[in-house]
Formats: C-alpha cells, sequence, structure tokens
C-alpha cells in the first residue's frame, strides 16, 4: 500500500503502522488521518495480519492534531466545523481500533498528547519507551477533551489523576505512567521496539477470533450491569466455541503439546 505519511510493514503476522511525519512530532493532517484509517481497515480485512503494533518515527508518538492546519484554515477565515473533524476522523479512529477484532500495540516512543494520547488509549496495550510522556493537551489551546481521553482516561488512571493530567497539562513521565496503569510496560528506548515486535510475534500466534471476542466482552461490560455483561458473555462464548482454534486448544491440552492457532 503506498502511503505517503504512513509506514506500514507485514512480518510474520505483525503489522507495524508508524506515523510518519516526525519534522511535525506525527501530528495528524488529513493525509495522515485518512491513511491511518484506511491502514486499520487494510488490517482488519488481512487474515495475515493478526496483530497490529502503532509507533511514532523520529522523537514522538504523536501530537494530536496537526494546528498549523487549524491555524492557516483559520488565517483563510474558513469555519473550522470541529464537530464534523471529530466525527470524521478521530472519532472513527478510535471506534476503529476498539472495534477492530485483533490486538492493537501502542509502541509509545515519545510524547503521546492530545489525539495522539487518545490514540494511544484506543489500542488494546501501552508499551513506553523511557522516553515517553503523556499530556492531555487540551486545556493548553483552551480545549475540552476529545478523542475518547475522557472515556479511557479516567478509567486507566482513575478520575482524580485524569483530572489533574487534564487541568495541568503536566506531562506524566513513562515510569509514573506505569505505576498509574496508563502504560502496561517500560522498556529502554532501543528496546522498545524490539521488546513490543517480540510480543507482538506472541499475540500473532494466539487464537485471534478468541481474542477478538474479548476486546467485545470488554467493550460491553464497560456500560452494562452484571446480569447484562453475563448474557453478552454466554453470546460471545457461543461464537468462540465454534472456532477451529477452540477445537485445537482443547486438543492440544489433553494431548499435552502446543496448540498450533491459525486464527480462524
Ligand atoms: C507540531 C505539533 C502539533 C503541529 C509539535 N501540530 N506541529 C481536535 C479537534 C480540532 C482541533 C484541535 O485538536 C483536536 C485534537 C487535538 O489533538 S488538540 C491537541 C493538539 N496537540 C497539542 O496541543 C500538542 C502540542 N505539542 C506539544 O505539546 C509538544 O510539541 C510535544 C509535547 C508534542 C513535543 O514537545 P518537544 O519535545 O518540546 O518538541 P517541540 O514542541 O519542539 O515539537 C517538535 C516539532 O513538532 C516542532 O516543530 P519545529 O519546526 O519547531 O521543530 C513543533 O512545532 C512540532 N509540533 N506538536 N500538534
Amino acid at each position: 500500500m503506498a502511503f505517503t505519511s504512513l509506514l506500514m510493514v507485514k512480518e510474520r503476522g505483525v503489522a507495524t503502522l508508524t506515523l510518519n511525519r516526525p519534522a511535525k512530532s506525527n501530528a495528524f493532517d488529513e493525509t495522515l488521518t485518512a491513511e491511518f484509517l484506511e491502514a486499520l481497515i487494510a488490517c482488519e480485512r488481512d487474515p495475515e495480519v493478526r496483530c497490529i503494533v502503532v509507533t511514532g518515527a523520529g522523537r514522538h508518538f504523536c501530537a494530536g492534531q496537526d494546528l498549523g492546519v487549524i491555524l492557516e484554515r483559520y488565517d483563510r477565515s474558513e469555519v473550522v466545523d470541529y464537530r464534523r473533524h471529530l466525527l470524521g476522523g478521530y472519532n472513527r479512529m478510535v471506534l476503529q481500533l476498539r472495534s477492530l477484532a485483533k490486538p492493537v500495540i501502542a509502541a509509545v516512543n515519545g510524547a503521546a498528547a492530545g489525539a495522539g494520547l487518545g490514540l494511544a488509549c484506543a489500542c488494546d496495550l501501552r508499551f513506553a519507551s523511557e522516553e515517553a510522556r503523556f499530556r492531555m493537551a487540551f486545556i493548553g489551546i483552551g480545549l475540552a477533551p476529545d478523542s475518547a481521553t475522557s472515556f479511557f482516561l479516567p478509567r486507566l488512571v482513575g478520575l482524580g489523576r485524569a483530572t489533574e493530567m487534564a487541568f495541568t497539562n503536566q506531562p506524566v513521565e513513562a515510569n509514573t505512567a506505569l505505576q498509574y496503569g496508563l502504560v502496561n510496560r517500560v522498556f529502554p528506548a532501543a528496546d522498545l521496539l524490539p521488546r513490543t515486535r517480540e510480543f507482538a510475534q506472541m499475540l500473532a500466534q494466539a487464537p485471534t477470533r478468541a481474542i477478538g471476542l474479548t476486546k467485545r466482552a470488554f467493550e460491553r461490560a464497560l456500560a452494562v450491569d452484571t446480569a447484562g455483561a453475563l448474557d453478552y458473555e454466554a453470546f460471545l462464548q457461543q461464537v468462540a466455541g465454534g472456532t477451529v482454534d477452540h477445537r485445537e486448544g482443547v486438543r492440544a491440552f489433553l494431548e499435552k503439546r502446543s496448540p498450533v492457532y491459525q486464527g480462524r
């Protein structure tokens, strides 16, 4: 796939998507937004892709919206419709990541700010380099949270910490983010991608359908009561029970061997 602002490399079941506008700290303009959405859809459709890693080129992960683009539009006296901008861009991106029936890991190599923080939070796991830092950014430019940061951040770090991050706009360093539960693992900068890829290769061998169903279960469980969660689990388990990988898992266990999962 020929992209201009995104690199996509497929290797042994893992697709690595690298946001590639390093001079702009990988901020999203229209091209990067469209290419990232297209890449996510391609990953969803490609049966060879069984895990996705998202990272940034250069010093940072993603600085959110490209503010230069916004200012240019103001300077042309354009009315910038933020609601439409969000609905057509970041909202689609977050929903696409959450509904993608495959594991997605954010390898946060530097700053994740604004919609870039939203992007990291919408991934299933966050691995961070010691250089990573997390910043709400919105208050810094007189905006309210978007890109589902208001949804994910309180759930990941708790309401008090999320509020402090939002009100103060202070960056949270990698090790503090680990202590907050905002990231799953922290690695020295040079180890981030190799260790993330190693982990991603392991997930690419997992029963992919069951992983997709697990995402759906957790997603639903955020919004229902216990009875509703139980009902939905029963529905999803019926689907999981019909997969080839489930049978392989049971057979391998009883035959005392490692399972070979095909993602079916
Ligand atoms: C950037 C950006 C950037 C362009 C760094 N744009 N160039 C939705 C709806 C509609 C409107 C608005 O937004 C949204 C969603 C959002 O995402 S709002 C939040 C937007 N993001 C921010 O406010 C973050 C702004 N950036 C930063 O806080 C810092 O630049 C970070 C923490 C990302 C990096 O800090 P440093 O390591 O100190 O690097 P730097 O500030 O020098 O940035 C490096 C370059 O990247 C620099 O360019 P230059 O030509 O001077 O080297 C920056 O201008 C550029 N850059 N963020 N969002």
